[in-house]
């Protein structure tokens, strides 16, 4: 595959940006190699500089589900520009998201937009801390949610995948109460219950984790922290940055039938546009200011065009057929990847909730972040390269997610399910 451009790209990359990019998980340190530069996307399609064509499962890491360049969204992303990128003032496009979000996820009674993630999650934990007036929050190894200082703690995505300690910069004290569990252990949290009872603000969960790789969680481990966030009046944050109209219209507290008090948001609310957002709970909500005062700001906070971004996408989804195809398209994937890998040999764990999923290198069910460990990830960049080479643009760490786009067809499918029943004889061959 020429990559020459890309090549040309990377070298200068890396004298402006550190490590030549803009997100570390991004530069392809745990798959070797480097990246290629995207010139254009289109449907399921990336296309790079080189003028290489990929079927894409990063899909930005989630938030494009309609594929790349869905013409109603570019179309109405055109119109919104015309009228003006960002006001610094209210719009109407705030309250429809709003509201639009509100009848897939209706736990969510009142709701605040800001830029990502991260300041989301951030934000939900301050807001904790502010309504429970204590200091302790409870988050799960293997489990990322943002790079905010008191969350880079045995965080799962970038912070696994670079085999990073953590992360230098963050002072002990500001991590000081941030506690940490295994994912599918309550019994670990309910310890931690017991041992601070008067003390924990927060619970905070990817309710199925993504960032260690697709880890579903059990039933019982999620009935069981909200149950003991009840009990000891703890805030219960789930984290559905990357689950939120991914594994369930509604949401993983849809697919679990669990009501969090909080909630956070990202990714595909935005369809492509940095957009956050946290809510839940209105008599928790109302801390924050200016109605209360539990300070969060923005300036590009609640932006039209993110806004319109998302309200297209949004209202595509709400097409009844959208999810019976997603479903299909995720289900024929997970077949696929199945059987190639059963045919040629390679010992895989194929974990997915919905339209996220992930192929693990290791012969054991993978039911959190020490089980995730045991994959063999020099396999993984090897089955990551082959892809590539076949045109299968994968993520690029063994513990991140695939997603699914709307824009797959019958013919994506097939031709990744080609390309892997390939790939997996190639790996087999070259390390047997
Ligand atoms: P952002 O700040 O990157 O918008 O969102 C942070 C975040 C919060 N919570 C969950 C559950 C997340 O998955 C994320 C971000 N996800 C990663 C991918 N695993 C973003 C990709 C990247 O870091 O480049």
């Amino acid at each position: 595959m020429n990559i020459t451009r890309s090549q040309e790209l990377f070298a200068e990359a890396q004298t402006l940006l550190p490590g030549g990019v803009d997100s570390p998980v991004r530069a392809f340190r745990a798959v070797g190699g480097q990246p290629l530069f995207i010139d254009r996307a289109e449907g399921a399609y990336l296309i790079d500089v080189d003028g290489n064509r990929f079927v894409d499962y990063v899909l930005s890491w989630g938030p494009l589900i309609l594929g790349h360049a869905h013409p109603r969204v570019v179309q109405a992303l055109s119109a919104a520009a015309a009228r003006g990128t960002s006001y610094g003032a209210p719009s109407p496009l705030e309250l429809e998201l709003a509201k639009l979000i509100r009848h897939f996820i209706p736990n969510l009674e009142m709701i605040r937009f800001v830029n990502s993630g991260t300041e989301a999650t951030m934000t939900a934990l301050r807001l904790a801390r502010a309504y429970t007036q204590r200091h302790k929050i409870i988050k799960f190894e293997g489990c990322y949610h943002g790079h905010a200082d008191l969350l880079l703690v045995q965080a799962g995505s970038g912070v696994v995948t670079l085999g990073l300690p953590d992360s230098p910069g963050v002072p002990p004290a500001t991590v000081a109460d941030t506690l940490v569990a295994s994912y599918n252990d309550v019994e670990a949290v309910q310890a931690l219950f017991q041992q601070f009872p008067e003390e924990i603000a927060a619970v905070i969960i990817e309710p199925v984790a993504g960032n260690m790789g697709v880890v579903p969680p059990t039933y019982v481990f999620l009935q069981g922290l909200r149950n003991l966030c009840t009990a000891y009046g703890a805030v219960l944050i789930f984290d559905e940055v990357m689950t939120g109209f991914r594994v369930h219209p509604g949401g993983a507290q849809a697919l679990y039938n669990i009501k969090p008090d909080l909630t956070t948001l990202g990714k595909v609310i935005g369809g492509g546009l940095p957009v956050g957002a946290y809510g839940g709970r209105r008599d928790i909500m109302q801390l924050v200011a200016p109605a209360g005062p539990m300070y969060q700001a923005g300036t590009l906070a609640g932006n039209p065009l993110a806004m319109t971004a998302g309200i297209e996408t949004l209202q595509e989804l709400q097409r009844p057929s959208a999810w019976h195809q997603l479903e299909l398209r995720s289900a024929q994937l997970e077949d696929g990847l199945c059987s190639a890998s059963e045919e040629a040999g390679v010992a895989t764990r194929f974990n997915r909730v919905g339209t996220m999923f992930t192929t693990f290198f290791t012969d054991q069910p993978v039911t959190n972040w020490a089980t995730a460990k045991t994959c063999d990830t020099q396999r993984f960049g090897q089955f990551f390269h082959a892809m590539l080479e076949r045109g299968v643009y994968l993520a690029p760490s063994q513990f991140e997610a695939g997603f699914m786009s709307l824009a797959h067809g019958e013919e994506e499918i097939n031709a990744t399910v080609a390309a892997a029943r390939e790939a997996f004889r190639q790996i087999k061959n070259r390390t047997s």
